[in-house]
């Protein structure tokens, strides 16, 4: 419905730039790389990110980047930051991340399950454990993946994300461990195998990348990344996205009121439609203005954060 579709905004954040007007859309997929996306789980896209993009980023990062994310991690890390940072709301709902990401899930409607960031700096050998996305999330569904991207140069000895190639068709899923051994599942699932220490069974891939380039990644692709041991910072961003197969499911209670019920279609202010096109009832008081979580809920999640036990994946 043409009529409710939202036009880009100007950029308030940064006086004069507008990076969603500036950007052309990214091209078609080829259909090796869709081959690869679905054999693989992964495919690495360079340049998705023009300098615009990449600019706007860096500032979203670095305002992340000076906050403390807690006692358990010295990942510099937060959830959901486009609800409150305007760069990284534009970068989500006008940049030209969503197409890719459609055309390799086959999704005929896409919504944005928010973002996440990530900065290590030079030489915290933290490493981000194994794991794969889908089952951190409380939804239903298999057409779901991740984007990221690094805005600095991106080495193997400098925390690359590594993948296991191909285990987004294995039937398991795995308990959900997160940075500094948290364990987040939003159900009972099994633990993950000792990837780490048995390397060699599995094929495990990763890229050198430049700025702008960005990986593109199924939900149940098994990922993590080692620590960084080069003296630069590494600053990481991922965007996660759901297509119209996926539905929400009521495992975990949000900070954000997000008004959906168990088996509901994705949508709404915190999940909104991105393609084929945005909604202005889903976006319109983003487009205002932050969107502030229940901070009892935020502390509680922070609580459990604190306080419970370290998994070793
Ligand atoms: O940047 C990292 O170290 C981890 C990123 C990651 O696991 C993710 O985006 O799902």
């Amino acid at each position: 419905m043409q009529t409710n579709a939202v036009r880009p905004p100007s950029v308030p954040a940064l006086d004069g730039f507008r990076p969603a007007a500036s950007q052309a859309p990214f091209r078609d997929l080829t259909e090796a790389e869709l081959d690869a996306f679905r054999r693989d789980g992964v495919i690495c896209l360079r340049q998705l990110y023009g300098s615009e993009w990449r600019y706007a980023l860096s500032e979203a990062l670095d305002a992340v980047g000076l906050r403390d994310s807690g006692q358990r991690t010295k990942i510099k890390s937060g959830v959901f930051e486009w609800l409150s940072n305007d760069l990284i709301r534009d970068f989500i709902l006008f940049g030209p991340t969503a197409k890719p990401v459609a055309q390799a899930l086959g999704a005929r409607r896409l919504n944005s399950f928010g973002d996440q960031v990530f900065i290590k700096d030079g030489l915290l050998m933290e490493p981000t454990p194994w794991h794969h996305d889908s089952t951190f999330f409380p939804i239903d569904g298999d057409q779901v993946a991740s984007v990221w991207t690094a805005l600095d140069p991106v080495t193997a000895d400098g925390s690359a994300l590594e993948f296991v190639i191909g285990s987004h068709l294995w039937p398991n899923r795995y308990k959900a461990i997160g940075i500094g051994g948290v364990d987040h599942s939003t159900r009972e699932l099994e633990a993950l195998p000792d990837i780490e220490a048995h390397r060699g069974d599995y094929e495990i891939r990763s890229w050198d990348l430049e700025p702008g380039d960005a990986l593109l990644f199924h939900g149940f692709t098994l990922h993590g990344s080692r620590g960084n041991a080069t003296a630069q910072r590494r600053r990481a961003i991922a965007t996660r996205w759901t297509g119209n197969d996926v539905t929400y499911s009521a495992s975990r209670p949000s900070p954000w009121a997000h008004g959906l019920l168990p088996g509901d279609a994705m949508s709404g202010p915190i999940f909104p439609q991105v393609l084929p096109h945005l909604i202005e009832a889903e976006v319109a008081d983003r487009l205002r203005g932050p969107l502030l979580p229940d901070p009892e809920k935020i502390r509680a999640r922070l609580a459990h954060i604190e306080t419970s036990a370290p998994v070793s994946a």
